[in-house]
């Protein structure tokens, strides 16, 4: 992997709503309502603004990705993307590429230089992290070679496990 395309990528542990970044990521659902996991915590830091803002969107259909204003957050945008619920079928690593590249694309879009992502998909919906984090990893190398505007990509994982398994993925791919 180019080096330039490695610098651009960071993981980190921690929790996603102290980020000061143009954009976190959001694990919703298609309601785009609230939820618990990352959804939660994210609409608690945000305040009610951001659930009344949601109401108006209308839902999201799994793999694609919507975009809010992140009110109380440090973030300036949210980007909320619906993961699939993990059932082991091919189409499952098709939907959660889709949640990347549709977070990413909106991203860009909007000329959004930095973005953060939870592990979509590897709580409440069951998704294998190493698989997950494999999807998560080379969709965004895909995508950062592509488009050199956006500077950089945050992985923040909740554990210091799941961090370790990320980090041993990118350390891992051929330079
Ligand atoms: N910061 C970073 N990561 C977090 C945080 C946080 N504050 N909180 C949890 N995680 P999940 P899903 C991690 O369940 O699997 C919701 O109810 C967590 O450890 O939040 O996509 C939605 O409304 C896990 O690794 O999302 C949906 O109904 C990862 O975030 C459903 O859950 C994702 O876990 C979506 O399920």
């Amino acid at each position: 992997m180019d080096k330039t395309i490695r610098d651009r990528i960071d993981i980190q542990q921690g929790d996603i709503t102290g980020l000061a970044v143009d954009a976190i990521v959001n694990a919703a659902n298609s309601r785009l309502l609230g939820g618990g996991g990352v959804d939660g915590a994210i609409h608690r830091a945000a305040g009610p603004e951001l659930l009344a803002e949601c109401r108006a969107l209308g839902g999201c259909p799994t793999g694609e990705a919507r975009m809010t204003k992140g009110y109380r957050l440090p973030a300036r945008h949210v980007i909320h993307t619906v993961g699939p619920i993990y059932r082991g079928r091919p189409e499952d690593a098709r939907l959660l590429a889709n949640c990347y590249v549709s977070s990413l694309s909106l991203a860009a879009k909007h000329q959004l230089a930095s973005l953060a992502f939870p592990a979509i998909s590897c709580g409440v919906y069951g998704y294998p992290l190493a698989d997950a984090c494999r999807i998560a990893i080379d969709t965004t190398i895909d995508f950062l070679t592509a488009h050199p505007g956006m500077a950089q990509v945050i992985f923040i994982l909740f554990s210091d496990n799941d961090r370790r398994v990320y980090e041993r993925y990118l350390q891992g791919l051929p330079s």
